[in-house]
């Protein structure tokens, strides 16, 4: 136990090398200890990873708009991202064909005992309900991987808060990456920099540990576009330590901790203790006619729409939606029994195919600045472009796929990946809910689950109270 927190062994090719601030040519940083600014416990949390990972650079992020400025010119200069000119501020990254999505696969809950993390299924049936992995068998990972993983490479610094910095239901966690494209997207999608690590002090945090699995040199155009380690892709959570181990995919929730690992897997073991809720829901505000306001949390799988819903243009007459979130709510009780949930995340991180002016004209302003596109297609004059756009998007200049080929409408290939996205800040959402960052929190009047049931149940069905309510959730697949 405790990977984190104990030196491991790392192949032995000479002498440590010292850890050497950044150059001044990509990002400043004007000390000549660049971990002179973090707490004692992030430092000591710090130097086991440079020990174990051995990174050329360290760098500690200040979440300041020069900072972000010199890492996109950086992943520009080696062709990671490219800027769409079209838009204000707005990239694509195209990703190995490799690393295109979460890998529930190779994602596991680290307990002593099996029965902590996962149900145990009956002789002869296959467990579908995550992946567990024992101390033993995390150790032997981790020391299979980690040691020398960031040769070459700068270890970024990413201290960020879920919820709001300094509010009493927000949780600080610190992600220690090789990869810019991690910093600038947890940048959008927490509240990411220097305020943090104030707020911290001497406080505990969720140790995040990134790395993409390749060291440098590498060889080949996607290796230096998009380094990844496929073959040995792990995704360890370990609530017991609050910590998390992520290595070999630099995509989504693999790489942006924040978002899955934290505020869902270890929050969840958080919020156990603690007596709260870290859900996949989205959290809305609707008004009606008359003015009355309520919010509503609701529970999809990913890929399901909940970034659609949540923003909502309702067409009955009179009703206005506002959007508090997409993805995750905190929720607990307050001491007048009243359900109120935050939304942890500062961003969206949304499946670009099919959302258009039709579908979500929301979203669509949402991501018209400020925000790094994955894997969707480029038309020739620097905009996007997805399957669900063919309406709105003149592509007759040409277009090229999310993998930079040449491509042509009805070609039967997608333009876009079927799990591109966009990553845009969540303020910039013009129906975001005034009280989104409220400290307290939104009160929950209802719960809608869903999935994709196409058959064998009603499509829409009502529960009569929260006990019906809480069977049906409970039964649902
Ligand atoms: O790739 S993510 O896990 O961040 C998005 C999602 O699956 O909801
Ligand atoms: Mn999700």
């Amino acid at each position: 136990m405790g990977v984190l927190t104990q030196n491991m062994p790392h192949r032995d090719d000479g002498p440590t090398r010292l850890v050497r601030p950044v150059p001044a040519a990509p990002i400043q940083q004007s000390s000549a200890d660049p971990l002179a600014v973090l707490p004692a416990k992030v430092r000591q949390f710090v130097e086991r990873a440079v020990t174990l990972c051995q990174p050329d650079r360290v760098h500690v992020c200040d979440g300041s708009e020069a900072e972000n400025a010199a890492l996109l010119r950086q992943m520009q200069a080696v062709g990671m991202i490219e800027p769409l000119p079209k838009y204000d501020n707005c990239w694509l990254a195209r990703t190995d064909p490799a690393d295109v999505a979460r890998v529930e696969s190779k994602t596991f809950i680290v307990t002593e005992q099996k029965r902590e993390a996962v149900p145990i299924p009956g002789k002869g049936v296959r467990g579908t309900l995550g992946n567990w992995m024992s101390p033993e068998d995390l150790e032997e990972a981790v020391a299979d991987r980690f040691p020398g993983c960031m040769r070459g490479r700068t270890l970024y610094v990413v201290p960020f808060s879920m919820g709001p910095v300094g509010s009493p239901l927000s949780k600080i966690g610190i992600e220690l990456t090789d990869s810019p494209y991690v910093v600038a997207s947890m940048r959008i999608m927490t509240r990411m920099g220097g305020k943090v690590l104030e707020t911290l002090g001497d406080g505990d945090f969720v140790k995040c540990l990134h790395s993409v699995g390749l060291p440098e040199p590498v060889t080949g155009p996607s290796g230096i576009r998009w380094p990844c380690n496929p073959a040995k892709t792990l995704i360890a959570h370990v609530p017991e330590r609050r910590e998390i181990l992520s290595f070999g995919s630099g995509y989504g929730g693999n790489s942006l901790l924040g978002k899955k690992c934290f505020a869902l897997r270890i929050g969840s073991t958080i919020a156990r203790r603690e007596g709260w809720l870290a859900e996949h829901m989205l959290i809305l505000g609707i008004t009606n006619p008359a003015g009355h306001k309520r919010y509503i949390a609701a529970a999809f799988p990913s890929a399901c729409g909940k970034t659609n819903l949540a923003m909502l243009q309702p067409s009955l007459p009179g009703y206005k939606v506002e959007c508090v979130g997409d993805d995750i709510a905190w929720m607990r009780f307050d001491k007048n029994g009243v359900l109120r949930a935050i939304n942890p995340e500062n961003g969206f991180f949304g499946v670009a195919p099919g959302t258009s002016s039709t579908t979500n004209p929301v979203a669509m302003a949402t991501v018209a600045s400020n925000t790094i596109f994955t894997n969707v297609a480029r038309t020739a004059d620097g905009g996007v472009y997805w399957e669900g756009l063919e309406k709105e998007v003149d592509t007759s200049a040409g277009v090229t796929d999310w993998q930079g080929r040449p491509w042509t409408p009805g070609s039967g290939a997608p333009s876009a990946h079927p799990n591109s996205r966009f990553c845009a800040p969540a303020g910039q959402c013009p129906i975001i809910d005034p009280q989104w960052e409220s400290a307290e929190g939104v009160p929950i009047s209802a719960i809608l689950f869903g999935g994709r049931r196409p058959e064998g149940v009603p499509l829409v069905y009502e529960a009569f109270n929260w006990e019906h309510g809480v069977l049906l959730g409970a039964a649902m697949r």
